[in-house]
């Protein structure tokens, strides 16, 4: 099977990404389950990085990368040209918030092939089914791609559901080098629990990429992946990434409740919600989240 790079920019001039690059980790899911080999770039995992993309873009059959708006954009076109430089026939495929945003100003760029709006774990995996059977995109939700300089956008993709998703294979990093110090765990990691959110806060860019859905791993699955990171990374601290932790109250309570049953003694931190949800939330939710289990930020 040919090879896969994908590359997570680093978001700010002055300082290089520090967490574990989980947007594409969860984009490798399905490939990774089929055997491809999948080659993760990010600064805080190898020094120097487009050196390796110049080198690893030459066998490889698609160059992926996920921005947000800001300086990512900045070095994520500098690879992009660096991989179509070294393989004119390698695939450029953005992803993640900023093309989710301006899928078709993105697609302007010469170096860009293909756009992916929205969720990306089923989108990139049948992109990539489609690169190695040469045909084209048509029908695949939320893909935006170039066919003899036109531009062609395919209907945005609701959110899918993640029960049942393989995994995220962390064996493509080298965990260590991702494990930050906070102050609710000296090895914390990032996670993410759900995609989405149902409210329409007037700063936020959910509703134009998600349109106000939400979708959330089951309570079980969630305590499964954590105890995972504990027991076999040594993780202290989890880092959540969700957009908003809270909307459905139940499974709140199921993983923090999961926490404590299994006897799980790392602190989430950095949970996202509506102040509303919690002023709404009821004594036990207040209770399961009272420390040692969990840093509201
Ligand atoms: C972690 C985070 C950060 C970290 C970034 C760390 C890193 N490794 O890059 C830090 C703290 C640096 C950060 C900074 C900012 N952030 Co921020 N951040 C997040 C957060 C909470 C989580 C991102 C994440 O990992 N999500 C989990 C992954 C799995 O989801 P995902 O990234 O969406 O990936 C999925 C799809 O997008 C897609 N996808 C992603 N990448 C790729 C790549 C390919 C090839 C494909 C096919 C698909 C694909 O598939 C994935 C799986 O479905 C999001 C909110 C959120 N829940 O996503 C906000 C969010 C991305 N941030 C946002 C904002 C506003 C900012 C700041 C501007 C805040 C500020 N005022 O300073 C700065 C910008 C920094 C900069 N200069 O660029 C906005 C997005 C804005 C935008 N237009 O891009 C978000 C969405 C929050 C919000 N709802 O408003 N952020």
């Amino acid at each position: 099977m040919r090879k896969i790079i994908l590359y997570n920019p680093r978001p700010n001039p002055h300082l290089k990404p520090v967490d574990i690059p989980l947007s594409l980790l969860c984009v490798s899911r399905f490939l990774d389950k089929d055997g491809y080999p999948i080659q993760i770039i990010s600064e805080n995992l190898y020094d120097n990085h487009f050196e390796i993309i110049a080198r690893e873009a030459k066998d490889a059959f698609v160059f992926g990368v996920s921005s947000m708006t800001g300086h990512q954009i900045y070095d994520g076109i500098k690879a992009s040209r660096i991989a179509k430089e070294a393989n004119k026939d390698i695939k450029v495929i953005w992803g993640g918030w900023h093309p989710s945003l301006y899928p078709k100003q993105v697609m302007e760029n010469p170096y860009i092939d293909i756009v992916v709006k929205g969720q990306g774990e089923i989108a990139f995996y049948e992109v990539v089914k489609r690169i190695e059977s040469g045909k084209n995109y048509e029908s695949i939700p939320g893909v935006h791609w170039k066919e003899n300089g036109r531009v062609f956008s395919n209907p945005d993709r609701p959110l899918m559901a993640l029960d049942g998703m393989p995994a995220i294979p962390y064996h493509l990093v080298d965990v260590e080098k991702c494990l930050i110090e906070t102050e609710f765990g000296g090895r914390t990691v990032n996670y993410v629990s759900s995609y989405g959110c149902p409210y329409r806060c007037g700063f936020c860019c959910e509703q134009t990429v998600n349109q106000r859905r939400w979708v959330g791993l089951n309570a079980e699955a969630v305590v499964r992946d954590l105890e995972r990171l504990e027991k076999v990374f040594k993780v202290n601290g989890i880092s959540m990434y969700d957009s908003n932790f809270f909307v459905d109250i139940k499974r709140a309570k199921g993983i923090l409740k999961g926490i404590l049953e299994r006897g799980l003694t790392l602190r989430l931190g950095n949970i996202d919600g509506r102040t509303k949800q919690l002023a709404e939330a009821d004594d036990e939710l207040w209770d399961l989240m009272r420390p040692p289990a969990v840093t509201v930020s």
